[in-house]
């Protein structure tokens, strides 16, 4: 029937994702939640104010919307992690169980992301293969190899049919991003087109796995709609798109904006970007249900730059060393 929750639903997956789910499912079929409640928000387009630890009103907003599938979003990435590891812990962790205990009791299909965080110093940094080491220094990626083995857990033995994706750096134009490690690759857009210069917090050499919001929302969907034979990984899957350092992302943005600079001011971000491969191998996404990503970084560079500039003004120049100290 498709009656769908999308928790943590305006974070920067949520945004996009709930729009292509209402596209395709109908508007009402689709029904919002996050934490607080959005003055914008309107009465037509169901919203509910929950908090995904809240197990009691979790089952009674499933209960009344006759919920059929969750897409779980709600969670905190790892920079804020690290500043809030007992709320990560409690959110991520907590709530992730919730949500498959739901799945179970009322037979909910569930998607649930996944992160190139469950890595850590001991991994293979390059082409990370499916099963690899996993030794997370974060709290975030922590939850995720606890929130994986869960799923997996789930699936196996009261047959949830649980869904995940190991994410890389999700990089949009919809919602700022939301206090990750990989925050520079969007917020230099912003600070590009706005400033013309950026702070960055990572070294110009650190290079990580990222993905345009238009190939994640479509890995989403399609291994959701995958047939159940073909998804043969209850953990989470490793799905790759593109790979590009600080500094070759500063200098594809430079071709369109030429006067563009960009700063190198490392701060604690930097140790969990160390921390995580570079590029990570997704041949069993591919194998198992035909993962195929569109956009390189030249394609990203391009769309984010035409989708954001008519949104932003530029700061004059009078102004700028006070923004960029
Ligand atoms: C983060 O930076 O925390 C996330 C992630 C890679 O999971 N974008």
């Amino acid at each position: 029937m498709n009656r769908i929750l999308v928790t943590g639903s305006r974070g920067q997956l949520g945004s996009d994702l709930v729009v292509a789910l209402r596209r395709r499912y109908g508007a009402t079929h689709v029904i919002e939640s996050g934490r607080s409640l959005h003055s914008q928000d309107s009465a037509l387009l169901p919203y509910k104010v929950l908090d995904v630890t809240d197990n009691q009103h979790l089952q009674a907003v499933i209960e009344q919307y006759q919920i059929d599938t969750i897409y779980h979003l709600a969670g905190l990435l790892s920079a804020k992690g690290e500043q809030q590891p007992d709320l990560c812990w409690d959110v991520n962790i907590n709530g992730l169980r919730n949500v498959l205990e739901a799945a179970k009791s009322y037979q909910i299909k569930v998607f649930w992301p996944s992160s190139i965080a469950v890595f850590g110093p001991h991994t293979p940094k390059l082409d990370t293969p499916q099963i690899a080491v996993k030794d997370p220094s974060t709290m975030y990626g922590i939850t995720k190899v606890a929130g994986e083995l869960l799923c997996n857990y789930y699936a196996q033995q009261f047959g949830v049919d649980v869904r995940s994706l190991r994410l890389p750096g999700i990089i949009s134009y919809s919602t700022p991003p939301g206090g990750g490690a990989t925050d520079f690759a969007v917020e230099i857009f912003y600070a590009a087109l706005q400033y013309g210069v950026y702070n960055c917090f990572v070294r110009p050499e650190t290079r990580l796995p990222m993905m345009y919001i238009p190939d994640a929302i479509r890995a989403i969907f399609d291994l959701m709609q995958a047939d159940l034979a073909s998804i043969k990984v209850r953990t989470s899957y490793n799905v790759a798109a593109v790979s590009f350092s600080a500094e070759e992302l500063v200098a594809e943005i430079q071709k369109h904006l030429p006067d563009f600079t960009c700063r190198y001011i490392p701060d604690f971000r930097q140790a969990i970007a160390d921390s995580w491969p570079s590029a990570i191998d997704d041949s069993k996404a591919r194998a198992d249900w035909g993962w195929q990503p569109i956009y390189d970084l030249s394609a990203i560079v391009n769309d984010m730059l035409a989708k954001l500039s008519p949104r932003l003004k530029k700061v004059p120049k009078s102004t700028l060393s006070k923004v960029s100290a």
